[in-house]
């Protein structure tokens, strides 16, 4: 997977071709959640299909939210 994305074949990946690299990982990461959200399978995610992640989101952000680091106060 790393030689196909070292365009230049120098060995290392500049900034251009991770961006490429990570394009493609998140992709694949994020197919697999897209196909268990997308309950009818019509290839689109509605607004109640993403009630329930973005519940989730919501509640997972304001638990770390209390997690502040000591000495911080919210809404700074
Ligand atoms: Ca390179
Ligand atoms: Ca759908």
């Amino acid at each position: 997977m790393w030689a196909s994305h070292d365009g230049d074949g120098n060995g290392t990946l500049s900034r251009e071709e991770f961006s490429k690299l990570f394009a493609e990982v998140t992709k694949t990461i994020a197919d697999r959640p897209f196909t268990m959200l997308d309950a009818n399978g019509d290839g689109q995610l509605s607004a109640e299909e993403m009630r329930f992640p973005a519940q989730m989101m919501a509640r997972m952000q304001a638990w770390h939210g209390q997690q502040a680091v000591p000495g911080t106060k919210p809404g700074n």
